[in-house]
């Protein structure tokens, strides 16, 4: 498949690693509804057959934005049902990535502000460079985030400090960022997409079905009561017992060897 707004390429060891780079570099990457479609396909393309595919890593074209918002140009004439729909594929997107059994990392190399902050924050963890900013200033345009912002901030960093970043439309630092954990590690500019494809790399060596399990359970349980979500882990542990790679890493443990998972 082409894509007109994205990068599309497939790198690390074995080319296990998917790098997804939105390319409207003259817009600071703002996302409009082809964006997120074409974004969509990709997720779409994976969770239908990941193939050799270990992990999607998520970032920007150019030093300056990761994504500076949803399109502001593209929304300004936008009717109630536009917006409606529009917001809803954004969510769909979210959710999509977070059923990805694959690990999602954003690797933010300047702004995320609005949409794009709410895109990194759909991501399993989020990289950031040392010059990177985050905020959710939507109250500035008179709307709030879109794309599933409120409640993955919310999430994310708690009520107090999404509240603030809401409301106040406040742009915050890569240091304050992974301060109040919205972000994971901060890095040098220039490094964060190799490090995002390191990670993935690493979480490859891992056996498949365990990583997709942990993610699913992370996810699942971060929306129920403490004792629900830990009869989900209960189940999802038992589950892996079923799998040729729960024998394989644990024997490989107890003889001394590298495992070798095959996702079975
Ligand atoms: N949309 C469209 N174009 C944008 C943009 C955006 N979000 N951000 C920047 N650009 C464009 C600028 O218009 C400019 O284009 P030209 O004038 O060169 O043609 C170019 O990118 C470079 O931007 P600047 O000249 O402004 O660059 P600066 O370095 O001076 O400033 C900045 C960088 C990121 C601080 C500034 O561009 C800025 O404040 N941008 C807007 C940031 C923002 O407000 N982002 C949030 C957008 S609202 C919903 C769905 C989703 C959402 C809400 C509701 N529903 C459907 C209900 C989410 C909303 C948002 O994300």
């Amino acid at each position: 498949m082409t894509y007109t707004h994205l990068q599309v390429e497939d790198c690390g060891a074995g080319a296990a690693v998917r790098l997804v780079t939105i390319n409207r570099p003259k817009a600071l990457n703002a996302l409009n509804r082809e964006v997120v479609r074409e974004l969509t396909a990709v997720v779409d393309g994976l969770l239908a057959l990941p193939g050799e595919t270990r992990g999607l890593v998520l970032t920007g074209a150019g030093p300056k934005a990761f994504v500076a918002g949803a399109d502001i140009a593209a929304m300004a004439t936008m009717s109630v049902d536009e917006a409606r729909a529009f917001a809803s594929e954004g969510h769909a997107l979210g959710e999509k990535l977070a059923a990805l059994p694959l690990p999602v990392v954003a690797a933010v190399n300047g702004f995320a502000l609005g949409g794009g902050c709410e895109i990194a924050l759909a991501c399993d963890f989020i990289y950031a460079s040392e010059n990177a900013k985050f905020g959710q200033p939507e109250v500035n345009l008179a709307v709030i985030p879109g794309f599933g912002g409120t409640q993955r901030l919310l999430r994310r960093v708690g009520l107090a400090r999404a509240l603030e970043l809401c409301m106040t439309g406040a742009i915050i630092r890569a240091d304050e960022a992974l301060r109040i954990g919205l972000v994971n590690r901060v890095l040098p500019a220039g490094e964060v997409v190799a490090a995002a494809v390191t990670t993935v790399e690493t979480i490859a060596q891992k056996g498949p079905l365990a990583v997709a399990a942990a993610k699913r359970v992370l996810h699942a349980g971060a929306d129920m009561v403490l004792a629900r979500a830990n009869q989900a882990e209960i189940e999802a542990f038992a589950s892996l017992f079923a799998t040729q790679d729960q024998r394989e890493g644990m024997a490989a443990f107890l003889e001394k060897r590298a495992a070798g998972f095959t996702g079975t």
